[in-house]
């Protein structure tokens, strides 16, 4: 018997400053309402999909960004999608920007069930961009000024039927992401991106970006053989180009879906979780084929070494 999961990719167009989060949830549950008519058991939303990509932005008092974080999921002005999702009995994923009780700031993705209740929190472990003020930059990537890196790891969680994990944008370039969740039986992964097209270290990447969006996510659905959803927030945000192409990619590789837009734009796709036993049981069957004993330098040191 196949394990159908039909997913929703919504991905999102610009967010600019002026737009306020109700004016967002909005447009989120309309998304959502194309889903529940196309049949979605869940519906997967971008990376920071409530408010603007505020980390181009620079505050040297960092409490004057606080607004940009919340402080409790649902909230007042959240609760309008979790009751319509839970009406349609339609599971999503969300990213936000999370402040702790305690003050701490995490760049936070959510899974919510289909009864509405929440199943699992992801925050973002591989923390992009820089620290301090680069002020020669068109505009900032302070993501490292503004959150701190999950020292939780990658979660796998019991869900929709199968086995479900989430990564957050830049998470997405790094094998490890996806190994460590292979390694806990993955079978979809759910990932929201805010990629700027203009990577200032380097623009010669620029032209490449959709190219590398897609490699990184058909070889990491592949040789962990799990599905992988990759929704973008995308098009020209505050002045900032932002890549699009949301995809979902099969445990083959092969991209069974990709948005044609750079606005609010739905695709979706029926995902067999068992077509992943079809790689997890042959070709990268980990536990006759894998060698742990000789990779150790994956755990045991950050940078290179040279011999
Ligand atoms: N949001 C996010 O993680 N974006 C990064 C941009 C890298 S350039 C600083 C990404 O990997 O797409």
């Amino acid at each position: 018997m196949s394990r159908v999961i039909t997913v929703g990719a919504a991905q999102l167009g610009p967010i600019q400053r002026s737009n306020d989060r109700a004016s967002v949830v909005a447009r989120l549950v309309a998304l959502l309402r194309q889903g529940a008519a196309a049949g979605c058991d869940l519906v997967v939303f971008p990376e920071l999909a409530l408010t603007t990509f505020f980390p181009r932005w620079f505050v040297d008092d960092i409490t004057q960004a606080d607004h940009w974080y919340e402080t409790e999921m649902p909230s007042a002005v959240t609760a309008p999608l979790f009751d319509e999702a839970k009406r349609l009995s339609v599971g999503f994923c969300l990213g936000y920007a999370e402040m702790t009780p305690e003050g701490r700031r995490f760049n936070t993705q959510i899974l919510v069930a289909k009864d509405g209740a929440t199943v699992a929190k992801y925050r973002k472990v591989h923390i992009p961009g820089h620290e301090h003020h680069e002020p020669d930059r068109p505009f900032q990537h302070a993501e490292r000024y503004y959150f701190e890196p999950s020292m939780e790891g990658f979660g796998v969680w019991q869900a929709f039927g199968g086995r479900m994990g989430m990564m957050i944008c830049n998470d997405r370039r790094w094998p490890e992401t996806y190994r460590v969740m292979g390694l806990k039986g993955v079978e979809m992964i759910l990932c929201g991106y805010n990629t700027p097209i203009h990577y200032v270290p380097d623009p010669s990447q620029d032209i490449l970006q959709g190219f590398h969006n897609a490699l990184v996510m058909q070889s990491g659905a592949y040789q962990n053989g799990t599905w992988v959803v990759g929704v973008a927030k995308a098009g020209v945000e505050e002045g900032v180009d932002s890549l699009g192409q949301s995809m979902i990619v099969a445990p083959s590789g092969q991209i069974v879906a990709q948005t044609l837009s750079t606005d609010d734009e739905l695709i979706t796709a029926r995902c067999d979780l068992d077509w992943c036993r079809r790689y997890k049981e042959t070709l990268f069957d980990f536990d006759r084929y894998r060698r742990p004993e000789v990779y150790g330098p994956i755990t045991g040191q950050r940078g290179v070494v040279l011999d």
